[in-house]
This record gives structure tokens, sequence and C-alpha cells, in this order.
């Protein structure tokens, strides 16, 4: 079937937002609430493992931190810490914070050229979303994208299929008219799980994870000039990740 739609991952995908962003905004939050939580860059690469943040923080006092009794009302706390935290975020991108993965607006903006549908399929929550694609890529990339499908939209996160399985609905395509892009093992468990061939650009978190079943797996997107690093498949002769590389591992068995 032709490729119709491109839909794409954030976190790790479109920008580096894990460690620089969001682990920052976590902290900054948990100041505010008088908590002597600290997520250092370490500890955050394996507080990764659940998606979602409210998730994570619930995660963190379960299996980190024996000596903190919750509150009876925790599950309110949580949600109020991450408000703060969300809020800290989209300050963050608002000054400038966050840049974009090499070759990510260029490969986006030669689908627009192209008349491909583009959606996103993450578990952050909407606000960094807009937040990012508004003072990261353009002031109106936010139209740009037909389907924004993201955080508790869908109660199961990845690596459940169901965000990539209701972006699809949403634009009333099958998987197989798709492409997905990811960066992380639980991205690409749902994205797989949901029919869809994926590409896979590796950060430092997501290096090491298992990543059978993608099309490819590279350093990023690419630029003229700056190659990416293959590190399984092929860029089917094409100098970085472009449209013409995308149609053939689309199209490949
Ligand atoms: C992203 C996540 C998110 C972010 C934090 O995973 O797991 O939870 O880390 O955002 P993916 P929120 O890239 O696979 O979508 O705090 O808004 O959840
Ligand atoms: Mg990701």
């Amino acid at each position: 079937m032709q490729l119709q739609a491109l839909i794409f991952d954030v976190d790790g995908t479109l920008a580096d937002t894990e460690r620089d962003g969001h682990r920052v905004a976590f902290n900054a939050a948990f100041r505010e609430y008088g908590l002597d939580w600290e997520w250092d860059v370490a500890l955050y690469g394996q507080l990764l493992a659940v998606t979602g943040g409210k998730e994570r923080m619930k995660y963190y006092v379960e299996s980190f931190r024996p000596d903190y009794t919750p509150p009876a009302d925790f599950n309110d706390l949580v949600v109020e810490l991450h408000r703060a935290k969300t809020r800290h975020y989209t300050d963050m991108l608002q000054q400038g914070g966050i840049p974009l993965r090499p070759g990510v607006k260029r490969l986006i903006q030669e689908a627009r050229d192209a008349g491909l549908r583009l959606a996103i399929a993450t578990t952050t929550t909407p606000e960094n979303v807009t937040a990012l694609l508004k003072y990261s890529m353009a002031d109106d990339a936010a139209d740009w994208f037909e389907v924004i499908a993201a955080g508790d939209i869908i109660p199961a996160k990845k690596p459940a299929p169901d965000i990539y399985v209701w972006a699809m609905q949403q634009m009333g395509l099958p998987a197989e008219a798709c492409f997905a892009f990811e960066d992380s093992e639980n991205g690409i468990r749902s994205s797989l799980g949901a029919g869809l061939k994926t590409l896979v650009t590796i950060n430092d978190y997501t290096q090491n994870h298992d990543f059978s079943g993608a099309a490819a797996v590279v350093s990023d997107m690419g630029e003229t000039g700056a190659a990416p690093q293959i590190i399984s498949g092929s860029l089917h002769g094409e100098p970085y990740v472009n449209l013409a590389a995308i149609r053939a591992w689309h199209a490949a068995q």
C-alpha cells in the first residue's frame, strides 16, 4: 500500500528532551514542593523504564524510596507535582531551551512538500508537545500535524500499542499506509505492536535498547554534510534519512 502518513514520537525523537528538559523540570517541581527527591542523569535513565511522568514518579517512590511514606492523598500530590513539572517544562521550552535533533525539521518539511499526512503519538502531556512544536520548530508547527495523540488520552501508555492505534483511527488509515519514528524500546514495542514499520534514531539513554524489528537503526536523521551513523539496516543509498529512504523502508517486506 502507498505511504500516506508519517507518525512521530516526540521525546528523544524530535528533540533530546529527557535529560535536559523533563528531568530538570521534575527536579524543579520536587524542590517547589519541598521534597528531597533529586533525579540525577543516571537515575533518570533507570526511571525511563516507565513511560508517563505521573507513572514515573510513583515508580520512583515504590522502587527507590522505601524511606518515604506516601500521604493518604498521594495520588493527588502526584497530579499536583506533575502539573508543576509541566509548567516548568513548558517555561523552559518558551525560553528557547531545547533544539530539534538533526534533520527533523528538514524531513518534516520534505514530507509536507510531498503532501504526506503527519501525526504525533507520544506519552507526554499535550501542552509539552504543542510548546515544543511552537518554540523549537515553527510558530504554527502544531497545525502541520493533523493528529496529536498525547498523554492520558489513552490509559495504557507505551509500550502498549494503543496510542498509535488511536492516532491511526483518527486519521482513518491502516498501519500499512503509515510509517513511524521512535527512539526507545518502549516506543518501538508500541509502534511495532500497532503494525507500523518504524525507523529508530537512538540517543544516549536508548543506545543499548533492543530494537529488533526496526526498519533501520541510525544515530539521527542526518543533514547535508553530516550523514547519520548506521547501527543496523541501510539507508538505501540515500545520504541521510529522507523520503526516498523512508519509502524504501516502507516498501520492504
Ligand atoms: C516519553 C515519556 C514521557 C516524558 C515525560 O516517552 O515517557 O513521560 O518522559 O512527559 P515517549 P510527561 O517518547 O515514548 O512518548 O511528564 O508529560 O509524561
Ligand atoms: Mg521517545
